[in-house]
């Protein structure tokens, strides 16, 4: 079943789901109209705070916690505060964020607070060797996290190779590999990567990895990993054919086999989404346009999000009236 919007008096986008607490935790963009012009790199996507919800219960109100952290605080901004995901360790909450720095790269930053609502407070620098967008955390059952990230087109992947900056920007070719969103362990603090980022290779049915031209199926952004019966399940946007997909892998650095569409495509460009299991049943959280109509203008709901005995998804569709 798919439900309504959570809120329909603010835009929010791009939902990173969690328990805290026992309570669901909404980590989303807040968009907003800047009046920046719709282009391919996601300019109009000109967000400057985190405003963080929370759910008691799966049919309650989203409470509003308010600005959670502003761009203005953040030593290292330029511009652009995308989608961002949320972690607890020790005691410690913290929130991992994309932000293009003063020269209009993306990097990733981190902030930390002792609550899972915030308001956060930034390190002064982003995470070294950090670069694109979409930071997922993933917390293993043996208590280590991981980090995905990773998003071509305005999100700059593409402007890199083996974690290096490259001269000039490129995607593959259509025959050749796909580019990857990229995992690593986190250090014990949480707050740099572990080690250097690994591709995270998604294999067609042949075992071959997907292509740069396989448009319906290859990574474009919008991590997020989870765990369903042992099994890791990577999944992400297709970008401009706008759907959810997910590969199966035995352990959070893949490689992953590509398995089918969790989302259809929403009335909206972007698609984003998350997977959490809340009092023994699992959710899909996404966002679309049904209320704004502007590919800016976000906004989020969730459905019920069911496997089959083999282990994979039944797709989900929003019939629109
Ligand atoms: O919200 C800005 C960008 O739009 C996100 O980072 C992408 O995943 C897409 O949803």
């Amino acid at each position: 079943m798919v439900r309504d919007h959570l809120r329909k008096d603010i835009f929010i986008a791009d939902p990173a789901v969690h328990v805290f607490n026992g309570k669901l935790y909404i980590y989303p963009s807040h968009d907003f109209d800047a009046g920046v012009p719709e282009d391919d790199l996601g300019s109009h996507f000109a967000m400057e705070d985190y405003h963080i919800f929370s759910m008691d219960n799966i049919d309650s109100e989203a409470r509003d916690h308010g600005v959670a952290l502003h761009v203005k605080d953040i030593p290292w901004a330029g511009r652009q505060l995308w989608d961002c995901d949320a972690a607890y360790k020790n005691g410690k909450y913290y929130l991992y964020f994309p932000l293009k720095d003063k020269t209009d790269i993306f990097r990733i930053g981190v902030a930390i607070s002792d609550k899972p609502e915030g308001p956060f407070v930034p390190e002064p620098f982003p995470i070294y060797g950090s670069y694109s967008i979409d930071p997922c955390v993933f917390e293993d059952e043996d208590g280590r996290h991981y980090m995905y990230f990773g998003g071509i087109w305005g999100g700059q992947l593409q402007r890199y190779r083996n974690n290096k900056a490259i001269e000039c920007g490129r995607q593959p070719a259509d025959d050749e590999p796909a580019l990857c969103a990229k995992v690593t362990v986190m250090s014990d603090d949480m707050l740099q990567f572990g080690e250097e980022p690994k591709d995270v290779i998604i294999l067609d049915e042949n075992g071959e990895p997907l292509k740069a031209g396989d448009n319906e199926r290859r990574f474009f952004e919008a991590s997020w990993m989870h765990k369903y019966n042992g099994k890791y399940y990577f999944s992400y946007s297709t970008g401009d054919t706008h759907k959810l997909c997910y590969a199966i892998g035995d352990n959070p650095y893949g490689p992953f086999t590509y398995k089918g569409v969790i989302l259809n495509p929403v009335k909206g460009w972007t698609t984003h989404h998350s997977i959490v299991q809340f009092k023994g049943k699992w959710y899909l959280f996404f966002h679309d346009v049904e209320i704004s109509g502007k590919t800016h203008l976000r906004s989020i709901r969730f459905a019920d999000l069911n496997y089959k005995e083999d282990g994979t998804i039944e797709t989900i569709t929003v019939n629109y009236k």
